[in-house]
């Protein structure tokens, strides 16, 4: 039974270089923001490019994408994966892998910033073939993951003396989700390894000049899907060891919490090619598989409804509830001291539809009319942009605020953040998805001629989803402006306590959390089960992408993107 703890004092060289993980992303957060609201600016014809200083609109999109989900996402699974080893585990980081993790990712980090800012990296956050980046942009986007591996091996030595000193206590909840979740990361970086060492870089470097598209594009999937459980189970932490405790209540079951974490190692890599149905090349066989298994890794995430709804529902009942809803009034949705119960509870709120739509994504046949459409864009907003968002925001104002010694500033304007993302969200997504139903295209630079009523081409529908689109996107950028304000006020304000106290409310768990003789304690099994499953589904559908013969692409420094000169 997890109990509530002392403080873990930081040393000063991880403190320093936490404070720095911390900071970075939300710094590059207003460049990746920026882009994101210009986006639906001009899609929606009210600017007619989508940016500052000749900006374009793939160039904007590329920034978008990468900072929001690429560096933000890694950059705070490493450093709440590192505050939950040394709280949880109660030992100091080793300070030189520390400082080479960090420093690798920094360096990396800025090593791609120079390409995407200078329009020589306009290859959007998907990056594969057929468009094409500048070598740097690859190469420090590869020195980015080999960072955030070196914080996760380092973390190992420190979890094996924690067992051998507690040889008969179950691994601790929220170190399990952190192990699973970097474990799912090493595995599903191999082949974007593969891919940026054997296709990309040497094809950027002009070392070749033929690639194999769909087998870049297989590698990158690969990596891509189950990236998204990578940003995922950071939030599914903070949703079961922190926010029933903040709530007021307990976990309802630490049993299903460990077998959810433990089903995500399992399921979240083998269905890659529900990106590409739509893809010739691979069997449809290989695909129903996939779309299979992609409705098996939603289990965990139904699980994960019905157990964190039955913590909510006893916290509420601990504060006096009594009818059948009554809890959900009485959690404390207002309460600016535990602002994680409004960061949580607005995330969660939003990923009943985010997920939802997943499950009609993963449908072989649905996505025929939903594949590359705003529908994707509406479902994964409401995903990677809703409760991964939301956490992230909320555990890194919370972070910098333990690691600085600083209260945080503004706690009542803190908690209006979320919900009022959340409403904007409300209204940006489904209006992206009822556009994609209309047929609105996901990504399109294509001169807008739908919004000209002189055009043959002008559709009213899509003008109508493209405007509440933006009226979404302003509503989202007043809260994260909200945000930054709470963020700077909480950097003025003078340091009331040491810092480098890293503490973390930790809920005790109502029903007997599992045996260390229970398979829920055991890594080994399920990551044998996972490589099998990787094996199985993965070994043909690689087979029949090599088999593609190598397509030539052009590539000059002038005309680094191809396939988007094509389009303009
Ligand atoms: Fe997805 C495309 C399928 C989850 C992100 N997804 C994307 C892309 C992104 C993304 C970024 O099968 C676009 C990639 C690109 O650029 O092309 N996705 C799924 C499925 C799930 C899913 C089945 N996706 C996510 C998550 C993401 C994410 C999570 C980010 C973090 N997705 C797809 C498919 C595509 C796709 C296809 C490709 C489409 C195409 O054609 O291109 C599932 O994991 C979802 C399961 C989730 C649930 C929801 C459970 C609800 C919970 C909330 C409970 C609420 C409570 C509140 C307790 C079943 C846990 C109660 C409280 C009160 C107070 C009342």
């Amino acid at each position: 039974m997890e109990t509530r703890r002392e403080f873990f004092q930081v040393a000063p060289l991880s403190r320093l270089l936490m404070i720095i993980e911390v900071s970075l992303p939300i710094i590059l957060l207003l460049l990746g923001v920026y882009h994101g609201f210009m986006q639906t600016l001009y899609r929606a014809g009210i600017i007619q490019s989508s940016g500052f200083a000749g900006i374009n609109y793939y160039q904007g999109l590329t920034l978008h994408g990468v900072i929001n989900a690429v560096v933000l996402t890694t950059f705070f699974g490493v450093v709440f994966g590192n505050a939950i080893m040394q709280f949880y585990l109660r030992q100091p980081l080793i300070p030189w892998v520390h400082a080479l993790s960090t420093g690798l990712m920094v360096g990396g980090t800025l090593m791609a910033a120079v390409p995407m800012l200078l329009g020589l990296a306009d290859v959007l956050y998907t990056f594969y073939p057929p468009l094409k980046a500048h070598p740097t942009f690859y190469i420090g986007a590869t020195l980015l993951v080999v960072g955030s591996w070196v914080a996760f091996f380092g973390w190992i030595p420190l979890l094996r003396r924690w067992m051998q000193e507690n040889p008969n206590t179950p691994m601790p909840l929220a170190v399990l989700g952190m192990v699973v979740t970097f474990l799912i990361w090493l595995i599903c970086t191999i082949p974007l390894a593969v891919e940026m060492l054997f296709l990309l870089i040497p094809w950027s470097l002009g070392w070749v000049q033929a690639i194999n598209i769909p087998l870049a594009r297989t590698l990158f999937w690969f990596f891509g899907h189950p990236l998204v459980y990578f940003w995922l189970l950071p939030a599914y932490v903070v949703y079961y060891v922190i926010l029933p405790k903040a709530a007021g209540g307990k976990l309802y079951s630490a049993y299903a919490a460990r077998l959810t974490f433990l089903l995500f190692l399992v399921f979240s890599i083998p269905v890659g090619l529900h990106h590409q149905y739509t893809e010739p090349g691979i069997d449809r066989f290989w695909k129903g598989l996939h779309a299979l298994l992609t409705f098996a890794v939603a289990i965990p995430s139904f699980m994960t409804a019905f157990t964190v709804a039955a913590s909510l529902e006893h916290a509420g009942v601990q504060r006096g509830a009594k009818g059948l809803f009554d809890w959900i009034a009485k959690l404390p949705w207002l309460n600016a001291n535990r602002p994680m119960v409004a960061y949580s509870l607005a995330g969660l709120l939003i990923f009943i539809l985010g997920g939802l739509t997943g499950i009609v994504n993963a449908s072989y046949n649905l996505n025929q009319t939903i594949h590359n459409t705003g529908f994707i864009s509406g479902h994964f907003h409401m995903t990677v942009g809703g409760p991964v968002f939301l956490v992230i925001l909320g555990v890194s104002l919370e972070l910098f605020s333990q690691l600085t010694g600083k209260p945080i500033r503004g706690r009542g304007w803190n908690i209006a953040v979320p919900y009022l993302w959340a409403l904007g969200l409300y209204i940006f997504s489904p209006a992206m998805m009822v556009g994609g139903l209309l047929g609105q295209p996901r990504r399109t630079n294509m001169g807008l001629t739908y919004l000209d009523p002189s055009s043959p081409h002008f559709r009213l529908d899509w003008v109508v989803t493209s405007y509440l689109a933006a009226i979404g996107a302003v509503i989202m950028i007043v809260a994260f402006l909200v945000y930054i304000g709470v963020w700077v006020a909480t950097v003025a304000a003078p340091a009331e306590r040491p810092g480098g106290q890293l503490y973390f409310p930790t809920a005790e768990t109502l029903h007997q959390d599992a045996p260390t003789t229970s398979i829920v304690t055991k890594l080994r099994p399920w990551l044998g089960v996972a490589v099998v499953l990787i094996l199985l589904s993965y070994w043909v559908p690689l087979r029949q992408a090599l088999r593609t013969p190598d397509k030539a692409v052009p590539y000059t420094p002038d005309n680094p993107t191809p396939a988007v000169q094509v389009q303009k």
